[in-house]
């Protein structure tokens, strides 16, 4: 792995070389560095041009090294002395400039990029600050306002929009090294002071310090107690107010701070977790490895309601052609129009991002009643209504109409893959590909193995998530899979939280205090409490027949609140009625606020059934809600549904709001310590008997018997034998 340096006339050519994505480890920057040098002092080179090897510029430091790393990355004096060059040097952008990468192309004094790479600064999604000047110099190129959209964010910004940005100077359609050689030659001699970033002023609006405060405002609500994203507007702060040495020394402190919390061990441990979910593995030895996946050129999606339109926006964004299918004229008009609309704005937005082809997307869904237009699709994903019935009918319908190679699969939130299969001619092309809403936006796909899915199926449905720009994660066939398996008895517990006296809007101020986007009140206003009450009765959580309630809350042993009945009975669906645990301005409003109504309704429920009320703190709010889902997680890894810790973790961060910044519910459990998650369960559920969800799994209780063990050895104590996956 060495900068490979060669001369074109008298072009010095400089390959960062470390595959996959030319990461920049110490030694690629020692090699590097020793590259300039060595450009800088030869009389035969007039100019320079670096470029990363296979097609990928940099994807920025060694993020493997950081654990090793105790002074940061020694990147910022090889830039210092690529800027300092007076020989003119040139970044050739192909593939990816994140972080460090693109600081470095920021310290060149030209940058010419292929029409499909990306740029970015996403060190905050790792937790931290860009830590070699690029929050000091891109400011001074593309200004303040643009800069602390890209850095707080982590956003990578694609070369049309670097260039209408002025990140880029040129963009090329092919040959990117060529040109910057040719460009290269044309700048020999010429004036490099305008080029050298860090002499030039801030670009800054006139109200500059009120700009920043107010940003700080904004960071704070959009990205709830993550510490990442407040340093950044912190470190452009000091690019304003600071010259670029003293700016230098800030961003240096901030960034040494940051790289010693528990938010960056989480961060990274979460990147690393997302890759790792793509490395499935059976328990015949069929593997991400061995299994193949079949091409998907055309698809059908069935249905188009809330998740069917958002699963075919995301197959068109993918460029794959789409026929979708509802069950009568009018539900048609509805979906299509409404598809077409999302569809627009979708163009609206490539467009404006210089993709001018995005129109031609406009041409890739095709609307009908007609099954026998699926004949000839590789893939189906139907989104029906969540009944068993209804959806056997249709793959029993699909499995007669279908090609014998086309893959069936469901987007139902929990019913049983088995029994939907059980009805098809194909039962191992069967598979559940659960989308979260708005599907063409969450990043999440839970793909549901089972018993009879094949690997090639399996492969197939993945290799589709990424294809997607989603997550897939493999899960085992269980009700509710794995993601609202866990996530009932949180909804559950938060209920029961209410009966005892404790405010809805203190349980979510609670959890968005945790981090969480929305707490679980407002959460469950925008999936409607209808729905989730059919869930609740459909997965045997209460009592139908007692939904208006009388005092005895308890289905079998187990202790049941009827309120989301209730409350379903009352009209109060949440945000969709314009009312539910909040009040909206109109029918489908957003804005939540508190109802008076509720909390009178509430008292005379709780007086009603004689409900002990016991306030609690924040903190004990935090840990009855989060608790109950890091022990299902648990139980989901002794059951073999999930096969690993970092599986629901990915789960959790990527479809429900869980903040990343904690890594999420397993890696959670492991900060606090798996001690004291036992030690409080065991003290809940001996007060409350009544709510098993608070009985400690077994699985966790084995490790606690370990003592605190870190999360990277729980799998070898759970063993293989139990994996459903
Ligand atoms: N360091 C080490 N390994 C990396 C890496 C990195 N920066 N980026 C990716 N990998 C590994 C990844 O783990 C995987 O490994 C393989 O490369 C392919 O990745 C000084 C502080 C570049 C867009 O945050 O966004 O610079 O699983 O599966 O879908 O201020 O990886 O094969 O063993 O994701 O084609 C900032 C993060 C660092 C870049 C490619 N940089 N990377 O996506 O493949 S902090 C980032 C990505 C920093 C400076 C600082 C993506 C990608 P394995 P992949 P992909
Ligand atoms: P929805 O009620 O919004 O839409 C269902 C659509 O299916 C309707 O447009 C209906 O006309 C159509 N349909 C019904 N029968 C049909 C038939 N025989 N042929 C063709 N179309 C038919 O439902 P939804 O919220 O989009 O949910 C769809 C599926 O996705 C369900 O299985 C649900 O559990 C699951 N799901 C929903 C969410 C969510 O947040 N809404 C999230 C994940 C998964």
């Amino acid at each position: 792995m060495a900068a490979f340096s060669y001369i074109c006339d008298s072009v010095a050519v400089i390959t960062m070389s470390n595959p996959p994505v030319n990461a920049l480890s110490s030694a690629l920057i020692r090699a590097v560095q020793k590259a300039v040098e060595e450009a800088i002092g030869d009389f035969a080179v007039e100019a320079i041009v670096i470029r990363g090897d296979k097609g990928k510029f940099s994807a920025g430091a060694d993020i493997r090294e950081f654990n090793r790393l105790e002074r940061g990355p020694p990147l910022v004096s090889l830039i210092d002395l690529i800027e300092d060059s007076k020989k003119p040097v040139v970044a050739a952008i192909e593939g990816v400039a994140l972080g460090g990468g693109l600081e470095l192309a920021l310290g060149c004094h030209y940058r010419i990029a292929h029409a499909q790479a990306y740029v970015g600064l996403p060190e905050v999604l790792l937790g931290l600050v860009p830590a070699a000047g690029g929050a000091l110099r891109l400011p001074r190129l593309i200004g303040i306002s643009a800069t602390l959209s890209m850095i707080t964010t982590g956003k990578y910004v694609q070369a049309r929009e670097a260039l209408k940005l002025g990140i880029v100077d040129k963009v090329v359609g092919e040959n990117t090294v060529d040109e910057a050689i040719q460009l290269a030659k044309k700048v020999i001699g010429q004036p490099l002071g305008s080029r050298q970033l860090s002499t030039l002023p801030v670009q800054c609006p006139p109200n500059v310090e009120a700009f920043l405060d107010e940003a700080m405002v904004k960071v704070k609500k959009q990205f709830r107690g993550a510490q990442s994203p407040l340093a950044c507007v912190e470190v452009l702060r000091a690019a304003v107010q600071l010259p670029y040495l003293e700016g230098k020394k800030k961003e240096r402190e901030l960034f040494q701070f940051l790289y010693t919390t528990d938010q960056t061990r989480a961060q990274q441990y979460a990147f690393f977790a997302e890759r790792e979910v793509a490395k499935w593995t059976l328990p015949s030895g069929a593997s991400w490895k061995t299994a193949s996946p079949q091409p998907i050129r055309t698809a059908a999606v069935i249905g188009l309601g809330t998740m069917g339109r958002g699963i075919v926006i995301s197959l068109v964004k993918a460029k794959i052609p789409v026929i979708a299918l509802e069950q009568d004229k009018k539900q048609l008009d509805i979906g299509s129009k409404a598809v077409m609309s999302l569809l627009d704005r979708e163009i609206l937005k490539m467009e404006q991002l210089g993709h001018t082809e995005a129109t031609n997307s406009l041409g890739l869904v095709q609307f009908t009643l007609d099954y026998g237009k699926l004949r000839d699709v590789d893939i189906v994903i139907e989104a029906v209504f969540e009944n068993m019935a209804l959806k056997k009918e249709i793959f029993r319908h699909l499995s007669g109409i279908c090609k014998p190679e086309a893959f069936l699969c469901t987007n139902t939130s929990g019913l049983d893959i088995d029994e939907i299969a059980s009805v098809t001619d194909r039962p191992q092309m069967i598979v559940g590909t659960h989308f979260f809403a708005p599907a063409h936006i969450m990043k999440l796909l839970e793909v549901v193995r089972g018993s009879c899915t094949s690997s090639t199926s399996i492969s197939t449905a993945m290799q589709l998530a990424k294809n997607l720009g989603k997550i897939g994660v493999l899960v085992g066939n269980c009700p509710l899979f794995v993601g609202n398996r866990l996530m009932l008895p949180y909804i559950q517990q938060a209920i029961f939280l209410v009966e005892e006296g404790n405010k809805v809007e203190e349980i979510d101020r609670a959890l968005e205090g945790f981090g969480f986007a929305m707490g679980p009140f407002q959460m469950m206003d925008l999936a409607g409490l209808d729905t989730l009450w059919r869930c609740h009765v459909e997965h045997g959580l209460t009592r139908p027949e007692q939904s208006t309630g009388t005092s005895n809350h308890c289905c079998g042993s187990k202790r049941y609140s009827p309120l989301l009945g209730i409350l379903s009975e009352k009209l109060r669906f949440g945000q969709k009625s314009g009312q539910g645990w909040y009040k909206y301005e109109k029918p489908g409003g957003r804005k939540a606020m508190s109802d008076p109504w509720l909390h009178n309704f509430l008292s005379e429920y709780r007086d009603a059934h004689n409900f002990k009320t016991q306030y609690i703190t924040q903190e004990e709010i935090i840990e009855w809600c989060l608790y109950v889902i890091i022990n299902e997680g648990f139980k989901a890894l002794e059951d073999g549904i999930a096969s690993g810790p970092e599986d629901i973790d990915v789960i959790y961060t990527n479809g429900y709001g869980w903040p990343k910044h904690t890594g999420g519910p397993m890696y959670y459990a492991s900060l606090v310590g798996l001690p004291v998650v036992l030690t409080k369960l065991e003290k809940y559920y001996e007060a409350n008997p009544d709510i098993p969800d608070l009985k400690p799994s077994m699985f966790l209780k084995k490790l606690v018997a370990y003592g605190n063990l870190p999360l990277k050895e729980w799998q070898f104590h759970l063993g293989s034998q139990n994996c459903k996956l």
